[in-house]
């Protein structure tokens, strides 16, 4: 899989993108992730990305050519194929693990991070094929977001994660919370181990964690339990 991401922070992801399964992925060249910076894409002296909004109001506007033309030249680079062009916004679907399993389909993926109070509408409305929000809170950007869909998405790629821990979604978990976990020391500051952990009876744990996920998603997470069409 091929991941570009046009932002004005590049510098923001070198540390992120460098670390962990995201690392290793790249290592073994199962995704290619180049990150642009929209300015390198401005043609005046004062590299300028951002101006006032039309119609007045706070703050400053991502305006439309660098981005437009920042995707187009890497459009040209790559095989004329599929490509999804999702922009990262307040206003877009909300991401979820069955939208990260449909765009780890994809062999291309370009992610558009906006910053300041907003993008041009005319990148929403004729760039964009697709606009995704991570959640109901306020960013300073898109660059954030665009780091989580990566992680959610690239650990999804065959081959990236081991055979053991791959299938921790819901055809294991059948849409739960996890169970609570224990490693040494069986006591801690004098809170124990739950025994039945301890009992060596595989069956017996097996129902242990499953009553103790059931009752956890119930209680802290109740939009799971009584709800249709919604996984992990
Ligand atoms: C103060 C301006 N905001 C009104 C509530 C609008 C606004 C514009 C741009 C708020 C935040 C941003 C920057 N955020 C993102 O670009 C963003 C984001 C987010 O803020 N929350 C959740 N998902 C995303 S994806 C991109």
């Amino acid at each position: 899989m091929r991941i570009d991401i046009f932002c004005l922070f590049p510098e923001m992801f070198v540390s992120p993108f460098n670390q962990s399964i995201i690392k290793r992925a790249k290592e073994q060249e199962l995704v290619d992730i180049v990150i642009h910076n929209i300015r390198d894409h401005t043609h005046d002296k004062h590299h300028t990305a951002d101006d006032y909004p039309y119609g007045g109001g706070p703050g400053m506007v991502l305006k439309p050519e660098p981005i437009f033309e920042a995707i187009e030249a890497t459009k040209q680079q790559i095989n004329p194929g599929k490509v999804a062009i999702i922009l990262l916004t307040p206003q877009g679907r909300l991401f979820s693990q069955q939208i990260a399993q449909e765009l780890a389909s994809h062999s291309h993926l370009m992610l558009i991070c906006g910053h300041y109070e907003g993008v041009d509408e005319r990148v929403h409305e004729h760039l964009a094929t697709d606009e995704i929000s991570i959640g109901d809170y306020v960013l300073s950007g898109g660059e954030p977001a665009a780091m989580v869909l990566v992680d959610a998405i690239v650990r999804l790629i065959p081959g990236v994660l081991g055979s053991q821990t791959s299938l921790n979604n819901n055809s294991h978990t059948g849409g739960l919370l996890e169970y609570p976990q224990y490693t040494r020391p069986q006591i801690y500051r004098g809170w124990p181990v739950p025994s039945v952990l301890l009992s060596g009876n595989h069956e017996e744990i097996a129902r242990w964690r499953h009553q103790e996920a059931i009752s956890r998603t119930a209680k802290r997470r109740p939009d799971l339990f009584f709800e249709e069409g919604k996984s992990l």
